[in-house]
């Protein structure tokens, strides 16, 4: 009889925790930060996804699977009004996007070998902030990434337009 009470009063938690609209709404994205890219050997130092696309008030969430990671905002790619941030290494970051437009970020050791990714929000500044992610200043292995992430996205833009 008290299992009876006690499974139905968690079940009505639950329900009641799973119906909230806000909490139902937003997604958790999960990147892992790896040393090797699962399909491509030549690769190395990524975040899988590269690109996550988020909706306003998601998060996003970076895994150390492998050692020796962070995340850091890139100077010029966060829309306006977005604080810039960085996370320890070997740590968990959760970042929650509560504004639109496309982040870009990078790894703080591996930079220099191109570690980087994008965030792309959802709204109607996705093509305004790509257009100033752009006209970031970039190291150059960097840059070769971004660009094709950049293309990505302006491939998907299209294609949803
Ligand atoms: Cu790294």
């Amino acid at each position: 009889m008290t299992r009876c009470v006690i499974a139905f009063v968690t079940l009505m938690a639950v329900f009641v925790l799973t119906t909230q609209p806000d909490a139902a709404m937003a997604e958790t994205h999960v990147v892992d930060m790896l040393n090797k890219h699962p399909t491509d050997k030549k690769r190395r130092m990524v975040y899988m996804p590269e690109i996550v696309y988020a909706k306003p008030g998601d998060v996003v969430k970076f895994v150390p699977t492998k050692k020796g990671h962070n995340v850091e905002s890139m100077k010029g790619m966060l829309p306006d009004g977005v604080k810039k941030f960085k996370s320890k290494i070997n740590k968990v970051f959760e970042l929650t996007v509560t504004q639109p437009g496309v982040y870009g970020y990078k790894c703080t050791p591996h930079y220099a070998v191109g570690m980087v990714g994008l965030i792309v929000v959802e709204g109607d500044n996705v093509r305004e902030t790509l257009e100033k992610a752009k006209s970031a200043k970039m190291a150059a292995r960097a840059k070769k990434v971004f660009e094709r992430l950049f293309a990505e996205v302006e491939k998907k833009l299209n294609a949803g337009s």
